[in-house]
């Protein structure tokens, strides 16, 4: 069924020769790394084995924070004796956040769809599933169960279509190339998933806040090259006034991408008095992963991001400056 995406054997062996897992993903969870771990954790508990997701957090987004309670932050000397890692959603272990200490030395094997990720950047080493033409790993997960010759249950597969609906912003992003992720979709809607529950699990349950912290980032926005640009900010008191639990990045985008003309979407956070975070959006054109990669952070053509030292106003230069190379 996985067209021309073999899963990798070495993959199949690192989990049928095994018990004992820890199910880790990336820092600052979304929906497609959350509901990776938890259908997967799910699914090998039932062949017998033991599997523990484990996140370093933050359960920042809304849509997440509800099963904040089902990780483990920190393994003990129990937890990792004997056990195999399986890390979803990135393919490096820094990606881990503060889970990465309790993780080395242990064997590990990593399922991503992030195209910045690589054999090499693994670091340590270890068994690296990429497939950068997944729409999400949960997409990835549900053809794994598949060869492996798990039937998934309603509740996983609602974990799985989560993930799958995350990703693709409830399939905006999927373009005429897409048919095999409605096939997919299909496929875990006749298995329980419920698109209607999925929705408003996404993009229900906001706070006031969160609005309002919107209407002040869109009052912000600045618009550069003949608008092909728009750049909005979060000042360091916003975060701490509203809270980092409302934000609610993907309103902002879905707004300033329905601009006339707009290529281009970066929205820069003052998250401490010394860092920041920047995220980018495109639409078609614009590769925004490898400007994002150019200033040290990674992501994917059209939705990338980082983290980096200093203040708005001079990475806004910074912005400006590698967009001019392109435009
Ligand atoms: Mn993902």
């Amino acid at each position: 069924m996985y067209k021309n995406r073999e899963v990798p054997s070495e993959l199949l062996e690192f989990i049928r020769d095994a018990d004992k897992f820890l199910i880790a993903g990336h820092k600052e969870p979304d929906g497609d790394c959350i509901g990776s771990q938890l259908a997967l954790s799910s699914a090998l508990r039932r062949l017998g084995k033991q599997a523990r997701p484990c996140s370093a957090g933050p359960f920042k987004r809304t849509e997440v924070m509800r099963w904040e309670e089902l990780f483990c932050s920190a393994p003990n000397e129990d937890d990792r004796k004997g056990a195999r890692v399986i890390v979803v959603d990135c393919s490096t272990p820094d990606r881990t956040g503060g889970l990465a200490p309790y993780l080395e030395g242990l064997p590990v094997a990593y399922i991503d769809h992030h195209a910045s990720g690589s054999l090499e950047s693994s670091g340590g080493g270890g068994l690296v599933y990429l497939d950068p033409a997944a729409p999400s790993v949960t997409y990835m997960i549900f053809y794994l169960l598949e060869v492996l010759e798990i039937e998934p249950t309603v509740e996983e597969v609602e974990l799985l279509f989560f993930g799958l609906c995350t990703d693709t912003g409830f399939f905006r992003h999927i373009d005429d190339k897409g048919s095999a992720v409605f096939d997919c979709a299909a496929r875990m809607i006749r298995q329980g998933a419920n698109p209607k529950k999925t929705y408003h699990a996404m993009y229900g349950g906001k706070t006031l806040n969160s609005r309002i912290l919107l209407g002040n980032m869109l009052s912000r926005v600045e618009s550069y090259f003949d608008g092909r640009l728009l750049i909005t900010t979060e000042e360091f008191e916003e975060s701490e006034r509203y809270g980092k639990e409302g934000r609610d990045t993907e309103s902002l985008y879905q707004l300033l991408q329905s601009v006339a003309g707009i290529e281009a979407v970066a929205v820069i956070r003052q998250e401490t008095l010394e860092n920041c975070t920047v995220s980018f959006r495109s639409l078609d054109k614009i590769d925004v992963g490898s400007i994002a990669v150019f200033m040290g952070g990674g992501g994917h053509r059209n939705a990338s991001g980082l983290s980096i030292k200093g203040v708005i106003p001079e990475i806004k230069r910074q912005i400006l400056e590698a967009f001019e190379q392109i435009f």
